[in-house]
């Protein structure tokens, strides 16, 4: 795959060099470029935002060097990208859309600062380009500009791009694969003291019985029972939703 981000804070994306996704570049099974905005000035200022028509607080980016970049961008490999514009505005980026992402050939991401981009430039990247352009927006909270939500994207689009992930049966038990939240996990020592020992309660911290009974389908079982609890006290609207879809509309009854 390759992902091209355009961004005003190249250094933001710093990260992207580390761990999961910096040795799946390595490897070639990912090709990220990120590009300065503020290449595709001209000023002697490199500006690229200026007040917004209509009136009203903060700055808007400008749209002409958002154009050249994106243009520049399209010239880097043959076809067109994806352009995904983080935005509290767009459609929720869900595990399911990371799964349909991982399989584009070419994603690029447009990061917005400030109040956002001047509109114009997605009709310029549809029209003149032919691209298709999406908003995407993480939650409903407001991040100070699209960077941050950058990095959490291609680390959920990344990780699902076959041979990222050394063990892919890891990809399929855990949150929100299958429609439940993961269940808890534990490591040695089975009966834990902590050092130093607290001074309120010298306790020791068991792992559940059932996972060293070496009994697989118990195993099983208290998993999917973990998940369902866990679902249940953190996230009922999943289970409304899975409900909605498959016609059981008296879960939450029973
Ligand atoms: Cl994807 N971008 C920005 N800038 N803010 C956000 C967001 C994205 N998702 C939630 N808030």
């Amino acid at each position: 795959m390759r992902i091209d981000v355009v961004t005003i804070f190249p250094e933001y994306l710093a990260p992207l060099d580390l761990s999961l996704i910096g040795k799946a570049r390595r490897d070639d099974l990912l090709d990220l470029a990120i590009h300065d905005l503020r290449q595709f000035t001209h000023d002697r200022h490199n500006t690229v935002d200026d007040t917004p028509y209509g009136g009203g607080a903060g700055m808007v980016m400008k749209p002409q060097p958002w154009a050249e970049a994106l243009t520049h961008v399209g010239g880097l490999a043959s076809g067109a990208p994806r352009l995904l514009v983080p935005a509290p505005s767009g459609r929720p980026f869900t595990q399911e859309y990371a799964r349909a992402l991982a399989e584009a050939e070419w994603l690029a991401f447009a990061c917005g600062r400030y109040e956002g981009i001047d509109e114009r430039v997605y009709a310029y990247a549809a029209d003149a380009l032919g691209w298709e352009v999406v908003p995407v927006s993480l939650g409903d909270y407001v991040l100070g500009g699209g960077e941050v939500a950058v990095l959490a994207m291609v680390e959920a689009i990344a990780r699902l791009i076959p041979g990222v992930v050394g063990n892919e049966e890891s990809l399929v038990e855990e949150s929100h694969e299958g429609g439940l939240l993961e269940y808890p996990v534990y490591t040695k020592p089975a009966t834990w003291l902590p050092q130093p020992p607290a001074a309120a309660a010298a306790t020791a911290y068991d792992v559940p019985a059932t996972l060293l009974s070496g009994n697989h389908k118990a195993i099983a079982d208290w998993r999917h029972q973990q998940r369902l609890e866990r679902t249940v006290a953190r996230r009922p609207d999943l289970l409304e939703a899975a409900a909605t879809v498959t016609g059981l509309e008296d879960l939450e009854g029973g």
